[in-house]
């Protein structure tokens, strides 16, 4: 820690050096270190430079470290810009400068002026002499297209200052300039609702740009746009278009006010590829000899004679957007935990670890034409055989085809699997590695327990987090399904928070929630809407209200006002779509698909329970939202609307003694999460959950929505002991069930493998969902005892209460808050407790000591508390 006030990882836009940022005013943010007790920034001064001028705050006196716009500063299009903050301390003293970059894009349509959208030409394509495959490919993957390529050489005069590309696909790319693959992005511009928006991605591509012949180029496969999408069995759906689209510019300068652009247009050639097939849900098919046939394509001098004249698809530049957020990018690998054979000279490798990705293959002394197969499971069946019935139309299978030479190395680029087993067949001098994607959120908590058990539990609520953000927050990486749906995203955002930064992922997402609106104003079940998809719909009570909790979440934990404000009008649209729905307040109408508390298990939740108390919950959220965006009638106006909901509620659903209709775990959950009883009725309801569960064998029976509640409202109400009984629950249904019968990812539901039934129904059982996992905010929060008090923002007031209880003996835990790291570490050794606790400068804590330890405030700094036996 240093002995001086210091500012580190300073963020643009919640991201670390963007380049290509789609924001001229940009809001800049950094955390602050400090090893004396007691600091707080009390001044910081911004300097800003770039395109030639100079932006100088001056000192500006100001506690503020996150989300500062730096006043009458605003960038200019295609600019690099480096600053500095330099911040002052609690006695004015000054502190330590840090320095950062960020550079924006195009910033706007206009940027792209000259640049057409291109594809392949259906007219003009010869018949391709039919893949010598030999046996017959996977039906589906067999009708997929290939991954086209394109090309353009271009000349530069001299080697240039500074070269930028930006580029995206309607589909998935890859770029490549003079032979060398650019950037690091995969399965690139990810998803979003292309009907509104596509990101394009930038890249400096100064060092790739040489004098003299060029030669820029793509290969583009479907991918959301044209492939498979969701349960949708369609062949080639076509939800957002029919082919896929890539559109380019390249800019080059060269120092001396000279400048070459060169964009997509009709001088650019197109080729069918070497990945003869394509798609994100059923793999690929990527044929080496092809490949070889065509060495040389993205260098100069190569004789594309026999390619093709590209199609101008059109010339609309409205729907490009800057990157939001970070790519997808490969960012682990494993090694196999075991290899072994299967009948017919099949190899199976176990990555001891369900994970998705891909796999990257070597294949040695391969005849030339050898098809190598990988099929990709997340489970075996009871003989020992991948398990793919859960993957339903998903075919997740890679083909590799040989060139022949003694060794050769392959990774598909245009798809991805969830997995942990891979069957090899067709040829046996091989070896893989995992390659773990994911869209690439910073990690920012950790936390290890003195149980393997929970410390395992925590790993597979990790790994689910990995898993299925792949661009967008999706319900299971699989199946063919693989949708953002929006009650998974909100039970598990607040546990997702602790785990990585996850703000400028979910900010980015919320644009294609708001868009995927239905007239009248509610919010879909799924974002990014698919087009044209059978089962489009909207307004599920925890589905929908998604749009509401998300956007104050995010608010809570890092204070994006903006994101907050972007989403206010829809967020107050959806309440007012439900209440002139329903104008008794009870939500019965309007619930479109209702799936109540879904996959609960032994329990019936009546979803007009649960539906009222999410209206009544949402009401008052988007009261506080309008009361921290300054709109005053809305904040009275929606602040009257709940407290109206929750007396429908109470008179509708809950009894003198307490009981909430239905009598089950979940009703009682929500009723006391969102604060829906009478004072006097809350211990009555608190006794009445306790012997719910009780009379369970104390066993949990919620869903996606109530578990999220469970031990959160256990501890809020003096049952710690419960809640730690259920943490440690092993027989089933509980979180250890699943980690006792070999889980490394949380499963989509309680019972997706039981030892008196075996596997659930292949029609919906994941093996990867991360919804059951959103106790992983309780353990952070309650566990390691990081939380934040009820109206702080962005981690500035802070409950430290750690509770010791259940098997464990110690937890100790970092989060890197968006101020900077808040750690705990306690301990109970002989009957006494000790707890460290280091809370970063500007923050407070109330810290709260078990076992008699009685409360203390303090500010930053590293804290020892130790309560001694017997206290
Ligand atoms: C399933 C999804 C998702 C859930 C919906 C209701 O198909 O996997 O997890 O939100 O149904």
């Amino acid at each position: 820690m240093p002995d001086t006030l210091t500012p580190y990882d300073l963020a643009c836009e919640g991201r670390t050096t963007p380049l290509g940022l789609d924001e001229a005013v940009p809001r800049l943010s950094w955390k602050l270190a400090d090893g004396r007790p007691g600091q707080r920034q009390t001044a910081y001064r911004l300097v800003i430079e770039g395109g030639g001028g100079r932006h100088d705050s001056g000192i500006v006196r100001a506690e503020e470290s996150l989300h500062v716009v730096p006043e009458g500063f605003t960038a200019a299009p295609a600019t690099r810009y480096a600053w500095t903050v330099t911040v002052w301390d609690a006695d004015g003293a000054e502190g330590a400068s840090a320095s950062s970059w960020f550079e924006t894009g195009l910033l706007g349509p206009e940027g792209w002026a000259g640049a057409s959208w291109i594809e392949h030409d259906p007219a003009l394509d010869p018949m391709m002499d039919p893949p010598t495959f030999g046996e017959p490919l996977p039906e589906r993957l067999g009708s997929c297209p290939p991954a086209r390529l394109y090309r353009r050489a271009f000349t530069a005069r001299e080697a240039p200052a500074s070269a930028r590309l930006y580029v995206t696909a309607r589909g998935i790319y890859l770029p490549y300039l003079n032979g060398v693959r650019v950037g690091d992005a995969e399965l690139a511009p990810g998803w979003t609702d292309y009907r509104h928006r596509v990101q394009y991605q930038t890249y400096d591509v100064t060092e790739l740009v040489a004098a003299g012949e060029n030669v820029l180029g793509a290969q583009v496969s479907d991918g959301w746009w044209s492939g498979y999408l969701g349960f949708d069995r369609r062949r080639q759906a076509e939800h957002y278009g029919v082919r896929p689209q890539l559109i380019a510019r390249l800019v080059i300068d060269y120092g001396d006010g000279g400048r070459d652009v060169v964009v997509t247009d009709a001088a650019w050639r197109e080729h069918d590829g070497h990945v003869r097939h394509a798609d994100l849900l059923m793999g690929e098919v990527h044929d080496a000899r092809l490949e070889r046939s065509t060495a040389g394509r993205w260098s100069p001098g190569y004789d594309d004679s026999a390619w093709r004249p590209v199609r101008i698809a059109g010339a609309d530049h409205d729907t490009l957007i800057g990157m939001l957020d970070e790519p997808v990018r490969v960012t682990e690998e494993i090694s196999p935990a075991a290899v072994t054979a299967l009948p017919g000279g099949r190899i199976l490798v176990d990555l001891g670890q369900n994970m998705v990705g891909r796999v990257r293959l070597r294949v040695r002394r391969a005849a030339p034409g050898t098809r190598v197969t990988l099929r990709h499971a997340e489970v075996l069946d009871e003989s020992g055989e991948p398990y793919v019935a859960n993957l339903r139309s998903a075919e997740a299978t890679d083909l590799y085809i040989a060139a022949g030479e003694s060794e050769e190395v392959y990774e598909p680029a245009f798809t991805v699997h969830g997995f942990r087993y891979v069957e090899i067949s067709g040829h046996d001098d091989v070896d893989v590695t995992g390659r773990v994607l994911h869209s690439d959120t910073r990690f920012t908590g950790e936390l290890v327990t003195s149980d393997p058990e929970v410390n395992r539990l925590l790993a597979n609520i990790r790994w689910g987090q990995r898993g299925n953000f792949v661009s967008v927050p999706t319900d299971c990486p699989q199946r063919d399904e693989r949708l953002g749906w929006l009650a998974d995203a909100q039970v598990f955002l607040p546990t997702a928070c602790y785990n990585a930064d996850v703000s400028a992922f979910f900010a980015r997402w919320l644009r294609d929630v708001i868009d995927g609106r239905h007239p009248g104003g509610a919010f879909p079940d799924v974002a990014p809407v698919v087009d044209r998809y059978p089962v489009n719909r909207e307004g599920a009570p925890g589905w929908g209200d998604a749009g509401v909790l998300i956007p104050w979440h995010l608010y809570r934990v890092y204070g994006d006002v903006r994101t907050l404000e972007r989403c206010f009008p829809a967020m107050a649209g959806w309440i007012d779509w439900i209440e002139s729905g329903n104008p008794d307040l009870i939500w019965r109408d309007r619930v479109g698909n209702h799936y109540g508390d879904w996959l609960q298990i032994g329990a019936e939740t009546p979803r007009e329970v649960l539906a009222t108390a999410y209206f009544a919950h949402s009401a008052t959220l988007v009261a506080r939202a309008a009361d921290v965006l300054g709109r005053a009638a809305d904040a009275e106006r929606y602040a009257g609307l709940a407290q109206r909901v929750r007396k429908a509620f109470a008179d509708a659903f809950v009894g003198a003694d307490g009981s909430v209709t239905g009598d089950t775990q979940t009703a009682y959950l929500l009723a006391l999460a969102y604060d829906l009883l009478p004072d006097e009725l809350v211990e009555p309801a608190v006794a009445r959950l306790v012997d719910a569960i009780r009379r369970n064998g104390d066993r949990l029976s919620t869903g996606f929505l109530g578990v999220a509640l469970l031990c959160p409202v256990l501890s809020a109400h003096g049952h710690d002991d419960l809640a730690y009984t259920l943490l440690h629950q092993r027989e089933f249904p509980s979180w250890m069930y699943s980690i006792r019968h070999g889980a490394t990812t949380i499963w989509e539901r309680w019972d997706g493998w039981t030892a008196e039934a075996g596997f659930q129904a292949t029609e919906m059982n994941s093996f990867n969902h991360y919804s059951l996992g959103s106790v992983g905010q309780w353990l952070y929060a309650r566990v390691a005892g990081i939380d934040q008090a009820p109206g702080s923002v962005a981690f500035r007031d802070l409950v430290i209460a750690p509770v010791p209880g259940g098997r464990l003996t110690s937890a100790s835990a970092r989060y890197e808050s968006p101020r900077g790291l808040i750690a705990t570490a306690w301990e109970l050794k002989d009957g006494a407790f000790s707890l460290d606790v280091t809370i970063p400068p500007g923050a407070r804590a109330v810290v709260r000591l078990p076992i008699g330890g009685g409360t203390h405030e303090i500010g930053s700094g590293t804290h020892r508390f130790t309560v001694p036996q017997g206290d």
